[in-house]
């Protein structure tokens, strides 16, 4: 598979011409992978043609019964004869979809700056808030109006990876096609409450536990907070609950740094989630194996919680010693 280069018109012009095509996402789906898979699926049944989503078996997509049609998602590899349209994917090995010998052509349409521009044709717009964003531009071109449904996919898929609109990478495109969308008759209000207002109540009291507990490090520039197997117990929260705890630490005010430390059941015996305001949080999971975003990394440990706040507060005192803000 040659990879060309290619822009907004030769996919459209693909999309025109396609028979058959299987969209794909990377794996552990996000919201944006959901919001642009529904947004193409609701483009190609525009233009006549058949397109399923296929996943692995496993594989779950969040808010799948909500955000995209049902009967629309095939646990299945693509077939001969499909095209596939690989979305916020940065490379063909992320899809979560076993290719197998599978063998076609390939569209990849994505925003993660490390994409490996893999595939016949290649839309990749770094700049963009969301491969969901890129999806609108790519009906714009088409002169296609998404459906109701799919316009709150869409939106939904732009408000996640965007931080709802916060992080560095929202630009007056997000908001021009935030708006757009909004135009097609969206309820900004029932995707909020659907996205961000269905915690549990044991998540947000463990959020609770997390928050009183935190401490300063690095002279208050920083906050770590632990949470460990009986916190969870307590509140009956699950594991994946925490989203979010992190980000309320790093925005305390004077802070630079957060780190949450998740105790685990098995091994890895702990995780940690870090943020920073600017500081390279990347370079500190990397000491201990993690990795991640300048602001936003991570990384797993066999140590005890004790152990790896202890590290945690020299590296973050060292890191905000250096660092230049
Ligand atoms: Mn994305």
């Amino acid at each position: 598979m040659k990879a060309l280069a290619a822009d907004l018109d030769a996919v459209c012009q693909h999309m025109r011409g396609a028979r058959r095509v299987a969209l794909a996402v990377h794996e552990k789906p996000d919201l944006d992978a959901v919001g642009a898979a529904a947004g193409m699926l609701d483009l190609f049944a525009q233009l006549g043609t058949a397109a399923a989503v296929c996943v692995a078996p496993g594989e779950l997509l969040p808010l799948e019964e909500v955000l995209l049609p049902g009967g629309s998602v095939e646990r299945r590899a693509p077939v001969a004869g499909e095209a596939l349209y690989a979305l916020d994917s940065g490379s063909l090995a992320r899809l979560a979809l076993d290719l197998g010998d599978w063998d076609g052509p390939v569209v990849n349409v994505d925003h993660h700056h490390d994409n490996a521009r893999f595939g016949d044709l290649v839309l990749l717009r770094p700049a963009a808030s969301s491969t969901s964003e890129i999806v609108c531009d790519i009906a714009r071109a088409l002169e296609l109006v998404p459906s109701r449904a799919a316009a709150t996919a869409l939106y939904a898929g732009i408000s996640f990876d965007s931080g709802h609109f916060r992080h560095s990478s929202t630009g007056a495109s997000t908001f021009a096609t935030a708006a757009w969308l909004v135009e097609l008759g969206i309820d900004v209000t029932e995707v909020y409450r659907l996205l961000y207002e269905r915690r549990s109540a044991g998540a947000t009291r463990l959020e609770g536990r997390a928050l009183a507990g935190m401490r300063p490090a690095a002279g208050g520039r920083a906050l770590i907070a632990v949470l460990t197997r009986a916190d969870y117990a307590e509140f009956d929260a699950a594991d994946h609950e925490t989203e979010g705890i992190v980000d309320r630490m790093r925005a305390v005010e004077g802070v630079e740094v957060a780190a949450l430390v998740k105790e685990q059941r098995g091994r890895p015996r702990v995780r940690v989630s870090l943020r920073s305001t600017g500081a390279d949080v990347s370079a500190v999971a990397a000491e201990r194996g993690g990795g991640g975003h300048v602001q936003a990394a991570g990384f797993s440990s066999d140590d005890t919680c004790e152990g790896v706040t202890a590290w945690l507060s020299s590296a973050l005192a060292k890191l905000l010693s250096t660092a230049s803000s």
